[in-house]
């Protein structure tokens, strides 16, 4: 026996990949609907590799009563009018939106991290997944806090144009093409050009100048991992399609070696170490591509600090960092909350 499961966002980016990621990992599903906003009604969508096709529904009709789970990956304003009612309907939602990351009464969970907060998901009917940023770097982070605490993380982002949705991804397309043709590379979705170029600012400002991504990796980091952990980041917009990069500088309480540190990696829950220290002994963000795995190159010591270490940390940013991660909380809801069979 399986679960009535419901994909809320179903075109986009990551509603698409949460299909395709219910199918690869067989999650145990009796029923599936997609859902979208009514101009997407009637869409077909590939259910993974099933060769079944569906065809989405409008989410203003969709009554989520008899549904066991709905995976939201519609974006904060949606987000805020239907997973209310879809958990009130007594369906689990699980949402990628900002949204209710911060809410005392609704666990943020990366399973490999902080399984056991899932267990508190009934006051609200609703667990989140953090931003996709930080969902990689707490896989990093947390065997290394367990073996020596850290206490600092300065951390630089290289994130890729998917991050922004199909919009970022068409952005870097044409402004690369019409950079070769000699033709305008206007920005639209992005505040300045993407193709072959940096920006330094990914979601809104906040008065003390950093920016809301900036924001995210601080606070949702200290909720999933450990409230003591201080952390600082710079979050940067790399002209990459699928894939975020992060330079991560730790500073720990006890002593930990790099030799030490690429041990307990190699041995952790959701990561892949690849650290040669020779040409191409690292890993790239094209390389992580459809894969689950956190990849960790270049872990080396910090000599400018007591207890410091340096790393290299990549994931697929529409997997790890969105319809992955949810569908794993989901797992983690069946083993535990939402038996069947
Ligand atoms: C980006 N990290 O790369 C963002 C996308 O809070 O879920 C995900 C935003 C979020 O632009």
């Amino acid at each position: 026996m399986g679960y009535k499961v419901v994909v809320v966002g179903a075109t986009g980016n990551v509603g698409r990949e949460m299909l395709t990621i219910l199918a690869e990992r067989e999650f145990p599903i009796d029923e599936i609907a997609a859902v979208a906003s009514p101009r997407s009604q009637g869409t077909e969508i590939d259910f993974g590799d099933t060769g079944k096709t569906l065809k989405c529904k409008n989410i203003e009709h969709f009554d989520f009563t008899g549904w066991d789970i709905a995976l939201f990956a519609a974006g904060s304003g949606p987000t805020a009018e239907y997973a209310p009612k879809a958990a009130a309907a007594g369906c689990v939602v699980i949402d990628n939106s900002s949204l209710y990351r911060m809410d005392p009464d609704v666990p943020l969970i990366v399973p490999e991290v902080n399984p056991d907060a899932i267990d508190g998901y009934k006051k609200k009917n609703i667990i989140a997944n953090p931003n996709c940023s930080t969902a990689q770097m707490v896989v990093a982070l947390k065997p290394l806090h367990d073996a020596a605490t850290i206490k600092r993380v300065v951390v630089a982002t290289y994130q890729s144009v998917s991050g922004a949705g199909k919009a970022g991804m068409d952005e870097l397309f044409e402004q690369s093409r019409n950079i070769f043709v000699g033709d305008p590379a206007e920005p639209k979705k992005f505040t300045k050009q993407i193709a072959f170029n940096v920006i330094p600012h990914i979601d809104v400002f906040l008065d003390d100048g950093s920016t809301k991504e900036e924001w995210k990796m601080v606070a949702e980091t200290k909720k999933i991992l450990d409230p003591k952990v201080k952390v600082t980041a710079t979050c940067v917009r790399v002209p990459v399609f699928v894939g975020h990069s992060e330079a991560i500088n730790l500073e720990f309480e006890k002593e930990i070696s790099a030799k030490e540190a690429q041990d307990i990696l190699r041995e952790a829950p959701g990561v892949m170490l690849v650290d040669k220290r020779e040409d191409g002994g690292y890993v790239t963000p094209v390389e992580c591509v459809g894969d689950y795995a956190t990849f960790i190159s270049r872990v080396r010591e910090d000599s400018t600090i007591d207890n410091g270490l340096n790393l290299w940390c990549v994931s697929d940013n529409l997997r790890k960092g969105a319809a992955l991660n949810a569908v794993q909380i989901a797992e983690l809801l069946g083993r535990r909350h939402l038996k069947k069979g």
